[in-house]
């Protein structure tokens, strides 16, 4: 299993400036044993030219600056997964499309002790957690590198044993599932998602939500979506009242550090 262990930017910050101390004060030493003391300006040249060349050939600062547009991801990787730094594994649709932990813990929550299937199931942010309290968890994903980092991610965890993983298409593969609950965190059109006002339920991958829906409630009206902070809150409640009986829909607006991230709708025919 391939394990990275990364460091933390403040780590590299702070072991960049002291190496650039050391070498600047070596450099000093020198000067001083032989009596001659360097020229300001060539002090300040060199320490300039000694920070520039650390950050360039920093292994730490290339392993993480590979995608500048996934720093913002990066700088919040222990909301993400706590134990980030044992081994997680992520790659660029993982990082922005993830379900923070503290969130995905209180989802998981909802539906202890029952048969849960966690439909796109990414790197396995929800699947880990799903897995701590559920009495199984399917986890799906059409992407086989995602199944791969998930299986990594919850052997981390050490709930690896307690998932089947499936390499599929949800939408193909529904006929044949059987569950208490179905989790739908499926792709928002990246995370440009928020550039609109309002998310309307057709802007959903890789169906549009109401057609989402209607597949998920041939298998239990148990349904958990969790949305666009901006989704049409009128829309989720359209497919509530729509259903036949009609579901009861319980809206959670989930925060992380005081930062809407997204939102929970619990649909159900009963108290899940
Ligand atoms: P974000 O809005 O891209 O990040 O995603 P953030 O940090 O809130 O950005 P800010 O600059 O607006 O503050 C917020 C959360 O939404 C992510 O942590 C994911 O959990 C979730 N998310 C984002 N996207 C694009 C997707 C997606 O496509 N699918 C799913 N299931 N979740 C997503
Ligand atoms: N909740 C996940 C993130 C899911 S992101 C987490 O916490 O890690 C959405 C995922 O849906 C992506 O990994 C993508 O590969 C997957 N996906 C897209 N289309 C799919 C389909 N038709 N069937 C199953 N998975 C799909």
């Amino acid at each position: 299993m391939a394990r990275k262990r990364k460091r933390s930017l403040l780590e590299q910050g702070n072991s960049r400036s002291c190496s650039i101390r050391k070498l600047s004060t070596n450099y000093l030493n020198l000067s001083s044993s032989s009596d001659e003391k360097p020229h300001p300006r060539l002090v300040c040249f060199l320490s300039l030219h000694l920070f520039i060349y650390s950050v360039i050939n920093s292994p730490a600062e290339k392993e993480e600056s590979t995608s500048p547009k996934l720093t913002k991801y990066w700088l919040q990787r222990y909301n993400l997964f706590s134990r980030y730094d044992e081994g997680i594994e992520m790659d660029e649709e993982g990082w922005y499309s993830v379900t923070p932990e503290e969130i995905a813990v209180k989802q998981a929550e909802r539906c202890r002790g029952k048969v849960v299937i966690d439909c796109f199931s990414g790197v396995g942010g929800n699947t880990i957690q799903f897995a701590k309290v559920c009495s199984s968890v399917i986890a799906i994903d059409i992407d086989p590198v995602k199944v791969e980092m998930a299986i990594n991610n919850a052997l981390v965890y050490g709930v690896d044993d307690r998932v089947d993983y499936v390499v599929g298409d949800f939408i193909h593969l529904a006929p044949s599932l059987k569950g208490d609950v179905l989790f739908l965190s499926p792709p928002w059109g990246g995370p440009m998602y928020n550039k609109v006002e309002t998310y309307t339920l057709d802007m959903l991958q890789p169906k549009d939500g109401y057609k989402l829906f209607q597949i998920a409630q041939t298998i239990t009206p148990n349904i958990i979506m969790f949305l666009p902070r901006n989704v049409d809150l009128a829309q989720l409640e359209e497919l509530a009242w729509l259903s036949s009986p009609p579901l009861t829909l319980e809206i959670e607006e989930n925060c992380v550090g005081g930062r809407i991230k997204g939102i929970t709708a619990y649909f159900s025919c009963c108290a899940v």
